[in-house]
């Protein structure tokens, strides 16, 4: 029971699981375990793949030798583990150069070296086949806006993202771009703060086409978000190429605890949404273990994360079996097909006169209501396992 398969595409980045527990007030609490560590432990989980910053698998000060050895171990290591590599990403965040953006620094040769640093980035990327890359804008913000123009952010964050989608092409990569919006942390205020403002932001660009979101349940929670809705929008949009799951209590710091620590009903929801359109990208799970976890409670964490996704999707067949459930469904979204002469499809002239002179009962329309409180309780209940 329980067992995760490829099909699943469970993955962790290399800053999950490898996380060593240091926060802004305290150090690191667990010894720093090697990626290839953390492949081996992956593979032992049964997670599909692995993701990584740049920096997480090369330091930024390695000699061309020594990064040609950390990728050739690299490689053996995913081999030997079954473990793939479907997302890359750039540490635009970690470097002092980068204390006032990378894409937005008002100053130019910043702007310039995080374009570099993520061209080669893309190229390590590309060295392992993954084909999202990620764009987690965490130091583009303010924490004051007497020194910086979000408009001039916002065309430097567009020239940028212009320019690598025409290095994606001319080097033949293939890789979709997923924005992951953040509203704030570390900056005070993060440009493009949530999954709505970067769908708008994206239709701006060169290549909207090769440009989409990784949407986080953290990041839009710290926004007081329904991130099953963002998710929905966003797949609406033929938007969603990648996922961070992991949860979060309310708007507080980005807690990225475990997925489905926090908000039961809310993780449903979203593997619900998720199984139900038959999203088939990664399920990457953005998280890592309590500061208080040792290394062995850090692998209970990654199995946990795995597991409860499986359980809830379990749930998800449940609910959608579920006769009672489906009859209280089908009751709340009846139709008697009276207003498809009005509403739904194309307008018309016609449409538009017969629907001004239908007359509608209010009183009577009000008057029915709808049973989402013996809903909610029949999902409470399965949940529970009592159904
Ligand atoms: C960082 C951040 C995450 C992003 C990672 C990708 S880095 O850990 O908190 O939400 O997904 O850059
Ligand atoms: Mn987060
Ligand atoms: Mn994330």
């Amino acid at each position: 029971m329980y067992q995760p398969k490829a099909e699943h595409k469970f993955t962790f980045g290399l800053w999950t699981v490898g996380n060593p527990g240091g926060d802004p007030f305290g150090y690191p609490v667990r010894r720093a375990i090697s990626p290839l560590e953390v492949v081996e432990m992956l593979g032992e989980i049964g997670a599909w793949g692995v993701n990584f910053h740049d920096n997480d698998l090369v330091p930024i000060d390695a000699t061309p030798a020594q990064k040609a050895q950390i990728i050739s171990d690299f490689k053996k290591a995913l081999a030997d583990n079954n473990v793939v590599v479907p997302m890359a990403t750039t540490d635009l965040f970690r470097e002092p150069i980068f204390r006032d953006g990378a894409f937005t620094s008002n100053d130019p040769k910043v702007r310039a070296f995080a374009i570099q640093k993520t061209m080669n980035a893309m190229d390590l990327g590309a060295e392992f086949g993954a084909k999202t890359y990620v764009f987690w804008g965490g130091r583009e913000g303010t924490e004051t806006d007497a020194g910086k123009s979000a408009l001039d952010a916002g065309k430097w964050f567009r020239d940028a993202l212009n320019f690598l989608c025409e290095y994606n092409m001319e080097q033949g990569y293939g890789y979709r771009f997923a924005l992951e919006p953040k509203p704030n942390e570390p900056r005070g205020d993060i440009y493009l703060p949530t999954v709505g403002s970067a769908l708008g932001f994206i239709a701006t660009l060169d290549h909207p086409e090769m440009v989409g979101v990784n949407p986080e349940v953290a990041h839009e929670q710290m926004a007081g978000l329904n991130f099953m809705h963002a998710i929905a929008q966003a797949w609406d949009a033929g938007k969603l190429f990648h996922i961070d799951l992991n949860d979060q209590r309310g708007g507080r710091y980005d807690q990225d605890f475990r997925f489905g620590s926090e908000s039961i009903k809310q993780a449903f929801y979203i593997v619900k949404f998720l199984e139900d359109v038959g999203y088939d990208g990664s399920r990457h799970f953005d998280a890592h273990a309590y500061r208080s976890s040792d290394l062995a409670d850090v692998k209970e964490f990654a199995k946990g994360c795995i597991k409860t996704y499986l359980i809830l999707k379990e749930k998800v067949a449940k609910f959608n079996a579920d006769s009672e459930i489906q009859a209280l469904l089908a009751q709340i979204t009846a139709d008697d097909g009276s207003m498809t002469q009005y509403i739904g499809g194309k307008y018309s002239s016609e449409k538009a006169k017969a629907l001004k002179a239908h007359s509608f009962n209010r009183a009577e329309i009000a008057a029915k209501g709808q049973p989402y409180e013996k809903l909610d309780q029949l999902v409470f209940e399965l949940l529970m396992g009592v159904r």
